[in-house]
């Protein structure tokens, strides 16, 4: 396997808005990123993906871009950005930015332009379409944020395709001029500096010819993934890779809603003509609904959870590369969903889950606040939520009847992007230390517990294991390159899987419920009693048993085993 530096980094997500506020306008900005760069140094990551600072009117936080080439007024000036930039470079940190080109915002000058008249140079950057002849929507595809994707303009009678809120008109990729001036884009920032792009929603960006009716969901309207993988989105990747990303040693991710591991391997296959990796969905959607989507309370089945990682480690190695990820900016808060974020179990969960997730093969990504564990917020009133995705599907499911509106809320609470949007948790001083002013959104209220003044000084917190992690991914090329096979696949509380690279091996034991669980013999067999535990949550182990939200893993060297009957665990 080619080795490469981006294969051998840890990444860590910041959402601007929501990491730390310089000014007190309670709005995190660069300032504050640029001083808690050391923050990020002690917790040893290698780039940053900075969420959008681009100029927008924020109706999606910043998804939202009317201008490509300036930063957000919120967030501060592009000398801030410079700063920002070239203090993360001084300390070996490299920044990847937030590439949102799927879509631009309403208020961006070229849609300005396109609106005007049908005749207008810049009409073909987006999509317009008349009603059908019986005076009905184009299609039936519907917004990603609830009802349809199709905006009536009045000036020339038309409508224009949003995948997202209506104020992200999709861009028109089979415009040449629209790629042209995407890449161009992209040569500034390149050009500045930037190390890499994480591009938003990549997969969409080749629409199917004629924009066919699709089968529809729960509301009556197809799914944004309806724009999946399209037929040219491959053709123009490799124009990107060829007239930009090749003018830099780049590191990149595409969000690729929809896509399958088919898919995958030509987005992100070693040959190195697209992409680096892609961040694929099928985990994310492990505790959804076919019909409701993520609007459910429905709990995972671990078993289908390592079905899927196990598909997608196996499927990409020595083709493509995986990346690695529990949570986003998108998602709850992965030790409330995934682990247990009751007091008695928070801090051993969230170390479990990152044992889990940092072991695979694959760059893993870290979203800020979860190398402190922190949990949902689970606001219960509609008014303390920023995001238009759950607001208006609030509005929409209870408006229509599709859900009670108690049953909404029990859904926001335990999937709504805000529970990741609540500000980064300090300290214990008022509002986590985020802002002096009133935050944007609401601090989770467990702060004074959890927060990184706290944990910093503590080496059993979870940001101290996290920054071990990272260290050993750093340090043990088996972390990196080993490749993976998963054990006791029908298992329903242990995640059981090791890595192999020549003779070396890991064997990495996770246990995701409250209960003791007996380790399976199979794999205690195969556990040489002077195996190495490499990192473990417990400070006492139990032989042969996990106990709760238990992990561990050993590293030994293969060799031929004497089978022993009671081989000593630790
Ligand atoms: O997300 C697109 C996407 O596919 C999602 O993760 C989606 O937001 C989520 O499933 C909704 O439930 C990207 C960005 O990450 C997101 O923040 C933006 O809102 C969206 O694109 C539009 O730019
Ligand atoms: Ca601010």
């Amino acid at each position: 396997m080619e080795k490469r530096w981006w294969k051998e980094s840890v990444v860590y997500q910041i959402y601007p808005r929501s990491f730390c506020d310089s000014n007190g306008d309670g709005i995190g900005d660069l300032n504050g990123i640029t001083g808690k760069l050391d923050y990020l140094k002690e917790l040893g990551i290698d780039v940053i993906w900075l969420s959008p600072v681009y100029k927008s009117p924020n109706d999606d936080n910043g998804y939202d871009i009317s201008d490509y080439q300036a930063i957000m007024d919120e967030f501060g000036t592009m000398e801030d950005f410079d700063r920002m930039l070239a203090t993360a470079h001084e300390k070996g940190i490299k920044i990847m930015m937030d590439l949102v080109v799927n879509h631009t915002s309403d208020e961006h000058k070229w849609f300005i332009e396109s609106r005007k008249s049908t005749d207008n140079p810049y009409r073909d950057y987006y999509i317009w379409r008349p009603a059908k002849e019986d005076g009905s929507l184009p299609n039936n595809w519907g917004s990603c944020f609830s009802g349809p994707a199709w905006e009536y303009d009045k000036t020339t009678d038309m409508y224009f395709l949003h995948l997202f809120s209506k104020k992200q008109p999709d861009l028109n990729w089979d415009n040449p001029a629209v790629r042209q001036d995407v890449f161009d884009m992209m040569n500034w920032w390149l050009k500045k500096g930037v190390d890499g792009f994480r591009m938003d929603v990549i997969s969409l960006i080749s629409k199917e010819p004629g924009l066919p009716d699709k089968e529809t969901g729960i509301n009556g309207y197809a799914t944004f993934n309806v724009s999946a993988n399209g037929p040219h989105v491959h053709e123009y990747l490799q124009e990107m890779r060829q007239k930009a990303l090749n003018n830099a040693d780049t590191i990149t991710v595409g969000e690729c809603s929809g896509v399958t591991l088919e898919e995958a391997k030509k987005y992100a296959r070693s040959d190195e003509k697209e992409l680096n990796m892609v961040f694929q969905f099928e985990h994310m959607d492990v505790d959804s609904d076919e019909k409701a989507g993520k609007w459910t309370t429905r709990k995972m089945d671990l078993r289908n959870l390592k079905k899927i990682l196990t598909r997608w480690q196996k499927g990409l190695q020595d083709i493509a590369w995986n990346s690695l990820y529990w949570e986003n900016h998108d998602q709850p808060r992965s030790v409330s969903r995934f682990g247990n974020d009751n007091p008695a179990y928070r801090e051993t969960s969230a170390k479990m889950l990152a044992t889990c997730l940092h072991m695979m093969q694959g760059t893993p990504y870290v979203y800020q606040g979860e190398e402190l564990g922190m949990t949902n917020a689970y606001f219960t009133e509609l008014k303390d939520y920023r995001d238009i995705e759950s607001i208006q599907y609030f509005h929409e499911y209870t408006e229509a009847g599709i859900y009670t509106p108690e049953y909404m809320m029990k859904c926001l609470m335990l999937r709504g992007r805000d529970n990741a949007r609540t500000p980064m948790q300090w300290d214990d001083s008022a509002n986590a230390g985020f802002t002096t002013g009133t935050p944007w959104i609401k601090v989770n209220s467990n702060y004074p517990k959890v927060n990184a003044k706290q944990e910093i000084s503590d080496p059993d917190s979870v940001f101290s294991y996290y920054k071990k992690l990272i260290r050993l991914r750093h340090e043990n090329e088996i972390i990196v390159y080993g490749d993976y096979k998963l054990l006791a696949p029908e298992d329903e509380a242990l995640f059981i899987y090791t890595r192999m690279l020549g003779t070396q091996r890991l064997m990495v034991l996770c246990n995701f419920t409250e209960k003791e669980v007996s380790i399976p013999a199979e794999v205690t067999e195969q556990i040489p009693a002077d195996a190495k535990l490499l990192i473990g949550n417990y400070s006492k182990q139990k032989e042969e048993m996990l106990q709760a939200y238990e992990a561990r893993v050993y590293a030994y060297h293969l060799k031929i085993l004497e089978k022993k009957k009671h081989p000593r665990l630790v």
